[in-house]
């Protein structure tokens, strides 16, 4: 939910097309009503409301919130952080729905969008003020729900993919257990991520090497989303990669299938690449595709 123009769509689109999404997103209508879809998340059919912020339906929402609101598990709330202007106007919006929420006694997980949050803004000290004094005055919900802040933009997939993410893991208790396991296994492989994504990219499970910087974060993701569309088209269970960061560190990669009924996982790791020593970095590689059917139990386990 969010006011009409906040970039409600413009998220769901990015995020269920990934690749080429920005012909489509120009071209969006503001959206009539609620626009509904269902989605599988590990085996669970979700609907996916995407509620149209225009004033006239918003009053409508309002107006009989049971009927609209009635069994939402998470809400995702979207403002549009470049239109200051439109700040107090959006946080009125969000009291009235959370009132029904109140009202109700649901504790809905809240994840508040600060969106078209774009690259070359992110260090705008005028936004970044701006937005700080809207995270002060959005903590007077925080006492009555658990409120969870992001920045997006949808010039940065992996923000937007991020908060949806992290919104879907309130859900889910073994997400913090993957994590943890991948944080575990972590050592023994020297590994500079892991990370475990449902087939739209849904990140289910991450370990980030501490301070990893954004671009190498970044520059991993954009791979991994060359390498997911490639295994769908050349029908493959592994794929292996070399690449480095601009820093100049070599690091090589695998991803791989994980299957759990219908569903295909994609297992991704990341390791350091010994440059005076290959020999150990295939050995490496080795053993971490030789403990596939080990790690798929687990992580099959864990998110069943
Ligand atoms: N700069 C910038 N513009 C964006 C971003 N996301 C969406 N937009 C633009 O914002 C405008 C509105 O996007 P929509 O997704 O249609 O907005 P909405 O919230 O669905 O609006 P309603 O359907 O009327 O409720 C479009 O012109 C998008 O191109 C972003 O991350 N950055
Ligand atoms: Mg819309």
């Amino acid at each position: 939910m969010g006011l009409d123009n906040a970039g409600k769509t413009s998220i769901l689109t990015t995020i269920t097309k990934r690749f080429g999404f920005e012909d489509e997103v120009a071209e969006l209508m503001p959206t009539r009503r609620i626009e509904r879809d269902k989605f599988n998340f590990l085996g669970i059919e979700y609907t996916c409301m995407d509620f149209g912020g225009q004033l006239q339906y918003r009053k409508e929402y309002l107006r009989d919130p049971g009927k609209y609101l009635g069994g939402t598990d998470l809400l995702f709330y979207v403002i549009d952080a470049q239109d200051h202007a439109r700040y107090n106007e959006s946080i009125d919006y969000l009291e009235q729905v959370l009132l029904y929420f109140k009202e109700t006694q649901t504790n809905v997980p809240i994840a508040i969008l600060f969106h078209k949050f774009d690259p070359e803004l992110v260090r705008d000290r005028e936004l970044n003020r701006n937005t700080l004094v809207l995270k002060q005055n959005l903590t007077k919900f925080s006492g009555q729900f658990d409120i969870f802040f992001f920045e997006t933009s949808i010039y940065d997939i992996k923000s937007v993919m991020d908060a949806f993410s992290s919104g879907l893991s309130l859900l889910f208790d073994r997400m913090e257990m993957l994590s943890a396991l991948f944080s575990e296994i972590s050592s023994k492989y020297n590994a500079i991520m892991i990370a475990l994504f449902d087939s739209r990219g849904i990140t289910i499970g991450e370990y980030y090497r501490p301070h990893l910087h954004l671009q190498e974060k970044l520059k991993i993701y954009d791979i991994y989303i060359e390498v997911q569309k490639r295994i769908i088209a050349e029908n493959k269970e592994l794929y292996e990669f070399s690449d480095r960061f601009e820093k100049g560190q070599r690091f090589s990669g695998v991803v791989e299938v994980l299957k759990m009924g219908a569903l295909d996982f994609y297992l991704l790791f990341i390791v350091e690449e010994d440059e005076k020593d290959l020999e150990k970095t295939v050995n490496l590689l080795d053993q971490i595709e030789a403990a596939k059917p080990q790690m798929e139990n687990i992580i099959l386990q864990l998110i069943q």
